[in-house]
């Protein structure tokens, strides 16, 4: 992967994953379900590489300067222990069991909390052995920090598998500063309220010194919610509460905007994506969707989209030709495992019914590409989907816009990703409106040089105001500026 250079079991890395509890104290700490390693194994043997994406090199910067340290999930517990440094900053792996792997994991964060906070695309599923496992694994999350941070620390804790913490935290340090980024959307009250546990995960949030959403609207949602089931009053910005004060705030993530530039201007990833142009038999329009295989991201809807107006004849065969990278995603789960059985199904239909030999007319990749690949893929592609029935962000679409450094390329955008807030110079699309979403990818195809260009040079001006560095310096810094 281009985008993490470094190893993290490089020079200065050290092996001993108790090694964490001999140092002193850390002033920073990040909490995420996830380690920024993950194990690797190819042909020349197994290893910790960093994983990849601009969250986790954002991270790591503020802890390097901060005398930090990340405490995770390493996501496995077959092979030897994660190192115990990355780039100068410590890392603090927590175990997770089989069942709980199945239960506070698969069950309770990734069935039933990811759909109920998804607008409920699919049903979620309430168990309360799952919440039991929830509650357990948070608190052994907790009790690491608490363990970790020095006395008057601050700790950064993320998204959506970690809401029980910042209360369990507070209750065994009462010293420490605490912040809560959640990076997935808030759902509206009425599909809020369908939680059991509803209560219990507003005052696991709560309390957190500083929460933070990718939107206003997330914030807002939040905001009226706690008013409305705890003693909770104030603002949408700040709430009272237990005699603390709590901000309450939107904090949009970006990407690294300068290392994909200069991964966007590589002439050897420039050649690829020529390359790839001509492999795909040097269309007049390619069209992408890059996503995670998750039912979240609307893949079918566009590719049933795009079937039609390929059988309309507003797109034509060897003229036009899709691109869908489908990146493999908690397979284990039955829901996923459906999502991906009905997608190479439509994929399978839509080329059986309108491409030649030797002439799809969409080529589908269920893989992991490295990121310059992706970026080659990126300037391969005239217009990009992104249509999300719902999203927290979606960094594809900022990865897209800050790769056209050109100003060529259109952009289609859900208005129900967090990032259609930002990126007003997209041709916008409600993902559920078939009829919208192929007007939308026609006026994208047949746009101008000249609007297109205005309107790429609009989502870029405003993308590169502020990047993922920018993001966290400004979380961090609001959290440091909230009353104790
Ligand atoms: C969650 C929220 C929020 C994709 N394919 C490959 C690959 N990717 C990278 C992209 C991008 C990332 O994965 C996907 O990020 P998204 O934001 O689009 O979506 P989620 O994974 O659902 O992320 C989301 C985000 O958290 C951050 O807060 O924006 O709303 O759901 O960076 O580049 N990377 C590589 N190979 C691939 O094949 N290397």
């Amino acid at each position: 992967m281009v985008q993490q250079a470094n190893r993290p079991d490089g020079p200065g890395a050290t092996k001993a994953r108790s090694s964490t509890r001999d140092t002193a104290k850390a002033d920073l700490v990040v909490v995420a379900n996830r380690l920024p390693v993950q194990h690797t194994s190819n042909q020349e043997g197994e290893e910790w590489r960093p994983s990849p994406g601009g969250l986790v090199s954002a991270l790591t910067s503020v802890l390097q300067n901060r005398n930090g340290l990340w405490i995770g999930w390493a996501g496995t517990s077959e092979h030897e222990a994660p190192p115990a440094s990355y780039e100068g900053i410590r890392l603090r792996a927590i175990d997770i069991t089989n069942e709980e792997y199945e239960n506070f994991y698969l069950g309770f964060s990734n069935a039933t909390l990811w759909p109920l906070y998804h607008d409920a695309i699919r049903a979620p599923t309430f168990h309360r052995h799952w919440w039991q496992s929830y509650i357990k694994v948070n608190l052994r999350y907790a009790t690491a920090v608490a363990d970790s941070v020095a006395p008057g620390g601050t700790v950064w804790i993320h998204d959506y598998q970690l809401q029980l913490v910042p209360r369990m935290l507070r209750e065994l340090r009462p010293d420490v500063r605490i912040g809560f980024f959640l990076h997935i959307p808030f759902p509206p009250i009425e599909l809020f309220m369908q939680l059991p546990w509803r209560r219990e995960i507003l005052a696991g949030l709560l309390g957190a010194d500083l929460i933070g959403f990718q939107v206003p609207h997330a914030a807002s949602n939040f905001s009226r919610m706690v008013r409305r089931q705890s003693a909770a009053t104030g603002t949408d910005s700040l709430l009272h509460y237990e005699g603390r004060t709590i901000r309450i705030g939107a904090f949009p993530i970006s990407v690294d905007c300068e290392q994909i530039v200069k991964l966007a201007r590589d002439p050897d990833i420039r050649a690829r994506s020529v390359e790839i142009r001509k492999d795909l038999g040097n269309p007049e329009v390619v069209l992408l969707g890059v996503d995670r295989l998750d039912y979240t991201k609307g893949i079918q809807q566009r590719i049933k989209a795009v079937a039609e107006m390929f059988q309309d004849g507003s797109l034509a065969t060897g003229k036009h030709v899709m691109v869908q990278v489908a990146v493999p995603s908690r397979e284990t789960d039955a829901h996923y495992e459906r999502e991906r059985h009905n997608l190479e199904q439509v994929v399978s239909e839509m080329n059986g019914e309108n491409g030649h030999v030797g002439m799809p007319v969409i080529h589908y990749l269920h893989q992991n590409l490295p990121f310059d690949e992706l970026v080659a893929l990126y300037l391969a592609a005239d217009v990009m989907l992104v249509t999300p029935f719902r999203d927290g962000m979606n960094l594809v679409a900022k990865e897209y816009v800050m790769c056209r450094t050109d100003l060529t390329g259109r952009l289609v955008l859900s208005e129900f990703a967090g990032a259609a807030a930002e990126l007003r110079g997209a041709f916008m699309v409600n993902p559920h409106d078939l009829e919208g979403v192929k007007e939308a990818i026609r006026l994208a195809v047949n746009a101008g040089p000249k609007e297109a260009r205005d309107r790429m040079s609009r989502m870029r001006r405003k993308t590169y105001r502020r990047d993922v560095y920018d993001w966290a310096e400004s979380f961090l810094l609001a959290l440091q500026q909230t009353s104790m």
